[in-house]
């Protein structure tokens, strides 16, 4: 397979100024009729036509009227062409039914439905299908399904048919089309300038009363980003639908957003807290992609985080919002330590702005989306609130229908602001977690911070340079009083001093609050004084960090050695849990230890090879031990933090019932799961029902209640996946692969069913001591089910083999083992190009 370069990259030789569609949908041969009109690009001299396309049959070709036969290259087909505009015309056949890739045009549940980014589109018509080639696009869908739906505004339907127009140029991977037989749950929203837009949420006949959450989520949204970011809805109607089959949470389509089902529909009884939070984000971040990646797009894939990375700050700005900032700011700074760090720092770490790939879906990746969403808050504090707005607001005044770079975004914050981000862009390039060390001083009343930065080299970069690192620092005194407030401290060399003049005594630092930027923090410390900034830090974000190290200790040192977790952990927990004036959201945070994946990447990190069954024990240990010294505190909370009242899922009620529920969770470690059994009985929600199922089949008990849980919600898709998802994820580490072994040979596993899928095969490989048996068989079954998906859906087999990326991390004999998997996959033919891709890079 090739492999595309950031550097090749050249303008299009022709430009696309208008085209038409007709859709004839039938299930195995659709007809697509295109019309498209082509005017040479003023900005290269170079006229060579040539069209993407995939799996076509080509029925007939046209240029300015006259037939054609393309010649067929790599990848599609060049024709000769006049020098000046023309118009081609192509009629091909599509088998919908028969797509289970599940990108172009593809069929769920009997509803037409596309997925086109990244180049979904060249599966559908012949097209320049690049996002630098922008164009109004004019739709007629042909069907007797009731509803038939795509991008722009309504231009007309009658018996069989419907036409819809959309003024806005745009790239071809923001085309969209859905015909099916659905129901819409509507409403409508008045724009700043008092424009009216018909809302709709589309779904299956049974969905439409799990729709209104989602619905009030996209009204916030619209006028959220009206309200922030100055950003008005720019067509007559919004639809949102939902598709139980989809590779992908969601997609902005320009006007027709596609979300997968388990992002939309959400009642009380079907949807836990978490969900209801997800799909708050996710309705905001597709909505906010019309500005960011549809009125401005991205010039190549290479420039994927230039929406992805801005939008992804702005969902969080948004729910930050919505809920709690400070647990937002945990929740996504924790996210980045866990899962972005792991990635990383391992054989797929790539940069913000990768600049090769062989398959562009390997790369829409927690570094693109979540790093380069941090990236977005660094350049917020080092240009201020002001600054950023605008900045922002130039960006979409220069580049508003354009196909933009990271070199134009930067440019603008350059111009507005009149600062150099030369150096700041390395962040874009220069791939692995920055670790900084820190050491200090104390002398006549003057405290002296020295920080040293060092990036580890990462596939293909060996030599990183010093970036710049806006850190938030602030100081207590000895009794906990904050001397100096935060203060952001700009390090832009490889080692660099700040001092603090005239204080009365020997402070504590409060380094990098907020997460102020996505480095890993080193510094030698102790218990005793983590203990202390979790009483007295006023920065949420390293109160919790504080609290985190402390419980991270004690993880390590009983997934090492077996020591029981010290006073200083025990004693500073039992403080936090009682202490009222602290946001019960915040206080479950603390309580909910590091997952065992995280402690092996903590002893990994420290230099130690993590042993996933001493890990599975330590934590249980440390668990009970916890349990055992608070139970009188959890049991009060467990009992007094349930809301009262009718369920609502709003961040007030949610964060009660995660500490109601953390405590539980330590509680049924101790008592036999006799609470988690009542819990069970009595729950009229989910959150409810699955926290107390979760406890229960995490000391391997459950049964019943499992059973209970299947039976009552086996018509329940999105529910089932969960059921999937808990017994595999949760099973006790020696009964882990046997019981998913019999899961997967259960009726209802749908396993050409992404979502189900990752339920079950991701569920099992998040049973940390299960997946890394000692014998390897969790590494085998995982191996089979990927190639056994890999020909039909190679995009969601890609992405679950990266459970293996954390290879490098175990015992020799694991590492072996998990290597000869890799190895069985990269030796199977007709691997697809994405699978391919990624065993290639975790072999290294
Ligand atoms: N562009 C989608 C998103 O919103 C992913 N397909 O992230
Ligand atoms: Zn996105």
């Amino acid at each position: 397979p090739q492999t595309i370069h950031l550097a090749d990259y050249a303008p299009p030789p022709w430009l696309v100024e208008r085209v038409e569609l007709t859709f004839r949908l039938a299930p195995t041969a659709t007809r697509v009729l295109s019309r498209i009109r082509f005017v040479p690009n003023p900005a290269t001299s170079d006229r060579r036509f040539f069209l993407h396309g995939e799996g076509l049959k080509t029925l007939s070709a046209r240029i300015d009227g006259a037939e054609v036969t393309p010649r067929e290259v790599p990848g599609g087909i060049e024709a000769d062409v006049p020098d000046g505009a023309f118009t081609w015309e192509a009629e091909v056949e599509v088998d919908p039914a028969g797509n289970t890739a599940l990108e172009g045009l593809y069929m769920s549940n009997g509803m037409y439905c596309t997925q086109c980014e990244a180049e979904g589109f060249r599966k559908i018509t012949w097209y320049p299908d690049r996002p630098d080639v922008m164009a109004p696009f004019r739709v007629r869908i042909e069907s007797d399904l009731p509803v038939l739906l795509s991008n722009g505004n309504p231009a007309g339907s009658g018996d069989g048919w419907a036409e819809w127009d959309d003024p806005w140029p745009k790239p071809a991977y923001l085309f969209a089309l859905v015909a099916g037989d659905l129901v819409a749950h509507r409403d409508t929203f008045v724009t700043m300038s008092g424009r009216e837009v018909a809302l709709g949420i589309w779904v299956r006949a049974g969905d439409e009363d799990r729709c209104a959450f989602a619905m009030e989520a996209l009204k916030a949204s619209m006028r959220w980003d009206e309200e922030v970011y100055g950003r008005e809805y720019d067509l007559d109607v919004f639809n949102i639908v939902a598709v139980d089959d989809f590779n992908m949470g969601a997609m902005e389509n320009k006007g027709l957003n596609i979300f997968n089902s388990a992002l939309v529909l959400a009642s009380p009884d079907t949807a836990t807290d978490a969900t209801f939070e997800r799909i708050e984000a996710v309705i905001a971040h597709e909505y906010f992609h019309n500005w960011t990646g549809n009125r401005v797009t991205c010039r190549d894939w290479f420039q994927l985080c230039l929406k992805e990375g801005l939008t992804v700050y702005r969902d969080q700005q948004f729910t930050s919002d919505m809920r709690s900032a400070a647990v937002k700011r945990i929740e996504d700074a924790s996210l980045m330590r866990t899962r972005q760090f792991r990635e990383d720092g391992g054989p797929l770490a790539h940069p913000v702005r990768p600049e090769s790939f062989v398959e562009i879906n390997n790369f829409y990746t927690i570094t693109v989306y979540e790093k380069g969403a941090e990236l977005i808050g660094m350049l917020k504090r080092l240009v201020g609130d002001d600054g950023y707005r605008k900045a922002v607001d130039l960006y979409f005044q220069r580049h508003d229908g354009e196909a933009a770079t990271i070199e134009d975004w930067l440019a603008a914050f350059e111009e507005a602001t009149g600062r150099d981000l030369s150096q700041f862009k390395l962040w874009y390039s220069q791939a692995g977690t920055p670790r900084l060390t820190v050491s200090e001083q104390w002398e006549d009343g003057t405290y002296t911070l020295t920080f040293r930065q060092e990036t580890p080299p990462t596939p293909g970069q060996t030599d990183k340079q010093p970036l710049v690192i806006p850190l938030a620092v602030g100081l207590l005194n000895p009794n906990g009083d904050e001397v100096v407030p935060t203060t952001v401290l700009e390090m832009t060399k490889e080692e660099q001093s700040f001092t603090f003049d005239g204080l009365a005594s020997r402070p504590v630092p409060s380094i990098l609050r907020n997460f102020s930027a996505p480095v890993r923090l080193d510094r030698a410390t102790t218990d005793a004084e983590r203990a202390f900034l979790l009483a007295h830090d006023t920065d949420p974000y390293n109160k919790w960090d504080a609290g985190r190290a402390l419980a991270m200790s004690a993880l390590t040192a009983a997934a090492t050695d077996g020591t029981a977790p010290g006073a200083d952990y025990l004693d500073g927990l039992g403080r936090t849990l009682r202490d009222e004036t602290l946001d019960p959201a915040f206080r479950a945070l603390v309580l909910s230890l590091p997952s065992e994946d995280e402690i092996a990447q903590a002893l990994h990190a420290a230099g130690t090879t993590p042993d996933p069954d001493a890990i599975h024990a330590g934590r249980r240990a440390v668990q009970e031990a916890i349990a055992g010294a608070h139970e009188a505190t959890l049991a009060d909370l467990h009992e007094r933090m349930q809301p009262t009242g009718p369920y609502r899922p709003d961040a007030d009620d949610a964060g009660r019932r995660s500490l109601a529920n953390a405590a539980l969770a330590l509680l049924t470690r101790i008592d036999g799961g006799a609470r988690a059994r009542t819990q069970f009985a009595a729950a009229d929600n989910m959150t409810q029902s699955v926290a107390a199922l979760a406890a229960l089949l995490a000391i391997g008990a459950g049964e019943d209640q499992s059973q209970t849980y299947h039976d009552r919600w086996q018509g329940e898709r999105l529910v089932m996946d969960r059921w999937f998802g808990l017994r595999a994820g949760l099973a006790p580490a020696e009964q882990a692969l046997d019981t998913t072994q019999e899961l997967a040979r259960h009726p209802a596993f749908h396993w050409k069913t992404p979502n189900r899928f990752r339920a079950l095969v991701g569920g099992f490989a998040n049973n940390h001591a299960g997946f890394h048996r000692a014998d390897g068989r969790g590494y085998e079954f995982v191996t089979d089910w990927l190639l056994k998906l890999d020909p039909l859906n190679p995009q969601t087999a890609a992405g679950m083999s990266k459970v293996f990326e954390t290879w490098g991390r175990y015992d020799a004999e694991r590492q072996g083992k998990i290597r000869a998997c890799l190895r069985r996959i990269a030796g199977t033919d007709r691997l697809s190009r994405d699978l391919g891709e990624m065993v290639q890079r975790m072999l290294g």
